[in-house]
């Protein structure tokens, strides 16, 4: 028998299916988009400290620095060619060329501004919690079992751990309101699904939403016991819902998965196109819901017992714990 909960109905904001955009769409988010430039460039101020890591297959790279006094954590990424506007890029840019042999030549191109735009994410003032997830380092398997997880885990995540100060800003509707994709308001296993922030929204390659579960003291996946199962339906059934009727994606192209450790200790659910190698999607950290779904059919208390693994980077004070423990 079918959930009363999964039947409710999520509210959707906007049933257009915003990432498919036609060249006429993209020429109307332009102008959208130089209606909203920031007045002033907080980022003129910016004073290197040291790059974090960067990847020249990713395009990417994160930056720690100071604005102002307060430390601050600036991530760019060169973003996808979008083929919705590939002609306008080809016929409207300069060109320089660099070597022609035969029929081989290869150019310097530079498109016009508004094809030229860099992703960036800026996290101020940031932690030395926030330096550290994005510093390049050495990574250990950790295995932790139910116990470790209560002796080790649990204290250590109590006494350190990301603000989550921003989940609540968008349960609340103080911040992010007009992304959201759809929400189901019920306190027990209502969620608001929206944009993830790592993604620009631009192109469907890349999907990435994230479903943040209204009630809270769920902190992670192993928290989670068969109570909260009609919890996890709700968010399968309605997330992939929402995510088909806004962007024409069926649930056979999403990797719909929890991560353990999260990062943030609210619990939530990523949702993300198959085909896209998302941070954190390896089998060391994702857990696809739909098993986690099964296996707390199976043993109610499954993820209270269950030895699970996960990466940890050098520097975190978790894998000094462990190691503490002699659990490394
Ligand atoms: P996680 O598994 O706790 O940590 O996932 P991770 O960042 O190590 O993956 C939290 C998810 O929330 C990530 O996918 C983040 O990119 C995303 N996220 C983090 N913040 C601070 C925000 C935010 O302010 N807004 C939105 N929309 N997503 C965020």
């Amino acid at each position: 028998m079918e959930d009363a909960a999964v039947k409710r109905v999520c509210e959707g904001k906007d049933a257009s299916h915003r990432a498919k955009k036609t060249k006429e769409d993209s020429e109307n988010d332009r102008e959208e988009v130089r209606e909203e430039w920031e007045l002033e460039n907080v980022l003129s101020g910016f004073k290197l400290t040291k790059v974090l890591s960067d990847s020249a297959r990713e395009k990417n790279m994160f930056i720690h620095g100071k604005i102002d006094e307060e430390e601050a954590v600036v991530i760019l990424e060169k973003t996808p060619i979008r083929e919705d506007t590939v002609v306008e890029m080809l016929n409207g840019s300069r060109l320089k060329l660099e070597m022609k042999n035969d029929i081989y030549s290869t150019y310097q191109l530079q498109p016009p501004p508004h094809l030229n735009e860099i992703k960036t994410t800026l996290i101020c003032p940031a932690t030395m919690k926030h330096v550290k997830k994005y510093q390049h380092q050495e990574i250990f398997l950790v295995e932790e079992t139910g116990e470790d997880y209560q002796s080790i885990t649990l204290p250590y995540i109590q006494s350190t751990s990301f603000s989550v100060q921003w989940v609540q800003n968008i349960l609340e509707k103080k911040a992010e309101a007009e992304r959201i994709v759809c929400e189901d308001p019920d306190p027990e296993v209502g969620f608001v699904l929206l944009p993830d922030f790592k993604w620009d929204q631009k192109q469907l390659d890349n999907l990435y939403l994230v479903a943040i579960v209204h009630k809270g003291g769920i902190k992670s996946l192993r928290d989670l016991t068969a109570e909260h199962l009609p919890l996890l339906q709700n968010i399968y059934l309605k997330g992939k819902e929402a995510i088909l009727e806004r962007y024409g994606l069926p649930a056979s192209k999403l990797r719909v998965y929890l991560h353990y450790q999260p990062s943030y200790y609210h619990l939530h659910v990523h949702f993300t196109a198959l085909g896209y190698e998302a941070p954190g999607c390896g089998v060391e950290r994702a857990h696809l819901l739909a098993d986690v779904i099964q296996n707390l059919q199976l043993d109610p208390k499954f993820y209270k017992s269950r030895t699970l693994f996960f990466p940890v980077k050098k520097d975190d004070g978790l894998l000094l714990k462990f190691k503490e423990a002699k659990r490394l």
